[in-house]
């Protein structure tokens, strides 16, 4: 570690603060190991109990600030993000190792959810509703909850951060925020961010760390609902947790999301799609292309051109220039890959190309691996059906678009789906017909656009959605207000039959 390596420190009760027992982690460039980003708090529950007790302060403060002056800070925080879009992206791809292009779209997506929140805060709207009796008004209008744990994955190091809270502060909750342990700088740069724009300070409280810290915000009793985006396994703790302390939750988790291509399709615009669908950010994204069904007629050909163009893929640095393909987060995602390249050729899988760590120039620092398609991949085989999270892509020959459909909807996640045709009526009937929260119609199953509802169905979420105008639900309670001024006791359902 040189000695410029910067310490970090938490953001409590309006300080940065650090951890108190002093326990730090080093957080390394995933593309060169050698590159330390920074020395980042270990934190355990008494940072957590902390920055509980402070969020529980700013939320009084916070909950009690209208809802559109409360839009006005992530409009600001908006316009901060655009004045240092290109700053952060390259610090993102530094610590997350996805492409500089990715990067900045990973900001812009966040610049989107800042307006989208921003005018929200304008509108939150509730219902007014004749009453039964006379002389008696009936309202619905939207509440803050109170203290919102928010818990992130590396993947996507600022889009999804704002995502949870932007809405949950335009709806005047408090935040207690965990990045993931691989993206914390970008963690540090947001809240530094929403503080410059104007976020009273006990409204935000940053803990960094790993699990222990994680786990110690879910179970806080003060915390009043959680945000989790992660794997499947976390997710079912933290819902069990949840459950028994009967909080409100929103779970994002594991994706084994389909591309299906059919014997009328546009075949390059097909193969553009799966390109970047299952090898963008190293197949890294819930919603990455892992399986890509073919239709027999055009299998074989395809296959065969999706190799030759998945061969010329440079890997590389993501801040180089001509990089497609950057490295994967970590040792334990390599070894998860190189586990899954185990199962698939243990099934019986045909390994076409990839299947190994990457070589070369430049590479012998990070965390590279190829590339790497199967095909001959069988229906409910385990490659065909976990979650691997990384540059691994699975072909399924089918004889048509209702075996199609079949093998998308039989595993247990349900992100997105794709389907490449030219036939609208099949475009229509694969709307109803997949097992998703999102299917795409002529474009890879990646591509959510932040003023969208963005969630899964079955194993990959728990019923509520990120983005749009549903997540506003999730951050606000419903209230009823009803207004007699009739100046007499009128007893509902009695007094008017
Ligand atoms: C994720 O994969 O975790 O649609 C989020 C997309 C992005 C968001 C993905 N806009 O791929």
């Amino acid at each position: 570690m040189s000695p410029e390596t910067p310490t970090l420190k938490n953001f409590i009760a309006g300080q940065w603060t650090a951890p108190a027992d002093g326990k730090y982690f080093d957080n390394a460039n995933p593309a060169d190991t050698r590159d330390i980003v920074g020395r980042f708090p270990h934190s355990s529950a008494a940072d957590v109990d902390a920055a509980v007790a402070s969020a529980k302060r700013g939320f009084e403060i916070w909950r009690r600030t209208p809802a559109p002056a409360r839009g006005d800070v992530m409009r600001r925080a908006g316009e901060i993000l655009i004045a240092r879009k290109e700053e952060l992206a390259d610090m993102m791809t530094r610590e997350m190792g996805k492409p500089l292009a990715e990067t900045r779209g990973d900001v812009q997506e966040g610049i989107d959810t800042a307006f989208y929140a921003a005018t929200e805060g304008r509108r939150m709207f509730g219902h007014t509703v004749p009453s039964e009796l006379r002389n008696k008004w009936a309202m619905s209008f939207r509440r803050p909850i109170g203290v919102a744990g928010i818990i992130t994955p590396f993947n996507f190091p600022l889009a999804i951060p704002t995502w949870k809270m932007f809405p949950a502060l335009v709806c005047g909750n408090s935040c207690v925020f965990k990045p993931a342990e691989d993206v914390p700088m970008t963690g540090h740069l947001f809240v530094e961010i929403l503080l410059e724009a104007g976020l009273p300070p006990e409204v935000i409280n940053l803990v960094h760390g790993k699990g222990e810290a994680g786990a110690a915000i879910v179970a806080h009793p003060d915390v009043a609902l959680v945000s989790f985006t992660g794997s499947t396994d976390t997710g079912s703790k933290v819902g069990e947790i949840c459950g028994r302390t009967h909080k409100r939750l929103s779970l994002e988790m594991g994706g084994k999301n389909a591309m299906i291509v059919l014997d009328d399709a546009d075949l390059e615009l097909a193969l553009e799609g799966i390109l970047w669908g299952a090898f963008g950010t190293t197949g890294q994204r819930c919603t990455a292309t892992s399986r890509l069904i073919v239709q027999e007629g055009v299998h074989d050909e395809f296959v065969s051109t999706l190799e030759k163009r998945a061969q010329k893929l440079v890997l590389g640095d993501g801040r180089s220039k001509g990089t497609d393909v950057g490295p994967v987060i970590n040792t334990r995602a390599l070894e998860k890959i190189e586990r899954y390249i185990g199962i698939g050729t243990g099934e019986g899988a045909t390994l076409r190309m990839g299947g190994a760590r990457a070589k070369g120039t430049g590479l012998e620092n990070g965390y590279f691996f190829q590339p790497t398609i199967f095909t001959g991949v069988k229906a409910l085989s385990r490659l065909e059906q976990e979650e691997i999270f990384g540059p691994v892509l699975s072909v399924v020959k089918v004889k048509d678009a209702d075996e199609a459909f079949r093998v998308n909807n039989d595993v247990r996640y349900g992100l997105s789906s794709s389907v490449y045709t030219r036939d609208v009526n099949i475009s229509f009937r694969a709307l109803n017909e997949l097992d998703n929260g999102i299917t795409y119609i002529n474009a890879p199953t990646i591509g959510a656009e932040a003023h969208l509802p963005f969630g899964g169905v079955k194993q990959t979420g728990n019923g509520h959605r990120e983005g749009g105008w549903e997540v506003y639900e999730f951050y606000s309670e419903t209230k009823v207000g009803y207004v007699d001024f009739s100046g007499k006791l009128q007893r509902a359902q009695i007094d008017n039959y």
